[in-house]
């Protein structure tokens, strides 16, 4: 029965990736920036949406919205009321949007004439994070009064978020909001996640989020929302220019078969390695280095077109005594499931073989990176160090080898010994 169950789970998920691919190529071509907003109930989802739908109109933006609830049309109306065109998903019952009903609700909406549309899911903190509806950017929203813990008691919500936004700034003092501690728990759960402190109420956060907008359209967009009042920094139109680990660049939520524009790619690829101004980065700890691998191995992923699952990302962060994710057991459990460990071993090695092979052939300091990083990696065990010395040309730590040497030497004694005694 329950093997049944995980079957048919299975074959859900499988369709709406499927689905949710052909959306992410769809949107892609029409150049059309699409965001997928997640909370719990009442965070303040079409509040917040509103006044964005509204502002981004007033800077020439042309905008457009799908909301999701399980009944009433409530919050199209008041997403309408941006004079933007809204329409509204009713689930009846399911506790999520699913690509399909995202597809059929944009029969007849040429993407085309859009710069962004925004999705609007069920209020729900659980189901939404296993779906994907082909967005670019996904956004969790967290209001001040639903607690600070919500980031760890929710990890896979928040770690498959591209950026956060606390709602409600204005109630924070009489709520008591301890925003250090909130900003801690997302950090622990995302790390260099970028998060937006906002109330729609004031407006306060809003230039920054619109800020942030435009820079993901980044140079697809319309030249107004390049000169738009609130002009977007250097450093957020130029991604690369950062560190790993951008706060500003969404981490692109993968799936195989995924389609996006080659400076797209570019961009993204070029915002995980290191700047060229930047000397090589000194990893303080194995974290910060195991980070900075895995980001380069998403983003390699991503330019040779075949990103990984969030699952696939996820697992190469898997240590038996080092640093890893709080989440990493569901991770494991979900792997062991729906993936087949060889074949994924093969494509990491691939994926690493193709990353050594750029780096070599790049910049000297992108290749000094790589080996810094896996070096400072080394003092630890993690499973990212095997694959990198299964993908070849990797020095094993002395044990390693030692042991490799030892394990030779008895096994060959144990031969000779055997030979000897059927001799006898
Ligand atoms: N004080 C204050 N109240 C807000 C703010 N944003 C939303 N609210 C209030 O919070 C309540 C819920 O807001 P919604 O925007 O409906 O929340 P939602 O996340 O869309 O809710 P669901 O769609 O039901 O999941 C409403 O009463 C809003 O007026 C804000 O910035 N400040
Ligand atoms: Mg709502």
């Amino acid at each position: 029965m329950t093997t049944r169950i995980v079957e048919l789970r299975r074959g859900i998920l499988k369709k709406n990736d499927e689905l949710a691919a052909g959306l992410r190529a769809r949107y892609g071509a029409a150049g059309v920036l699409v965001l997928n907003l997640v909370s719990s109930p009442g965070t303040g989802k079409t509040q917040f949406l509103e006044r964005t739908l509204r502002e981004l109109r007033a800077r020439g933006a042309r905008v457009a919205a799908l909301v999701g609830d399980l009944e009433t049309d409530n919050d199209a109306r008041r997403l309408a009321a941006s004079g933007a065109p809204v329409r509204q998903i009713n689930t009846h019952g399911i506790c999520h949007l699913e690509a399909e009903m995202v597809s059929k609700h944009l029969e007849g909406w040429e993407l085309g004439n859009l710069d962004y549309l925004f999705i609007e899911n069920v209020g729900n903190l659980v189901c939404p994070s296993s779906y994907d509806l082909g967005e670019r950017v996904r956004v969790v929203l967290l209001s001040v009064t639903e607690g600070e813990d919500k980031p760890l008691k929710y990890p896979t919500m928040f770690n498959s978020a591209d950026a956060a936004v606390i709602t409600k700034m204005d109630l924070a003092v009489p709520c008591g909001f301890d925003r250090d501690l909130a900003l801690r728990n997302i950090q622990e759960i995302r790390p260099g996640m970028r998060v937006f402190e906002t109330s729609a109420k004031t407006g306060a956060g809003m230039e920054e989020w619109l800020d942030y907008l435009a820079a993901q359209r980044g140079g697809r967009g319309p030249t107004e929302l390049v000169a738009a009042p609130a002009q977007v920094s250097e450093e957020k139109q130029n991604p690369s220019a950062e560190a790993p680990n951008t706060k500003n660049e969404p981490s692109f939520r993968p799936h195989s078969g995924e389609r996006v524009e080659n400076h797209e790619l570019d961009r993204a690829s070029a915002a995980l390695k290191p700047s060229h101004e930047q000397a090589t980065p000194r990893f303080a700890t194995a974290r910060e280095a195991k980070e900075f691998l895995i980001e380069w191995i998403d983003s390699e992923a991503r330019r040779v077109g075949a990103p990984l699952s969030e699952v696939e990302r996820k697992m190469l962060y898997s240590s038996k005594k080092g640093w890893t994710l709080p989440d990493i057991a569901d991770v494991q459990d979900a792997f062991e499931r729906y993936h087949d460990p060889a074949e994924y071993e093969e494509n990491m090695g691939k994926l690493i073989r193709g990353i050594r092979v750029s780096a070599r052939n790049g910049a000297k300091e992108e290749y000094e990176a790589w080996t810094e990083a896996v070096r400072v990696l080394s003092r630890e065990d993690h499973y990212l160090l095997e694959l990198i010395a299964a993908a070849g040309g990797v020095r094993q730590r002395r044990g390693g080898r030692l042991g490799f040497w030892v394990a030779a030497v008895v096994f060959c004694g144990a031969l000779v010994a055997i030979a000897l005694w059927m001799n006898r």
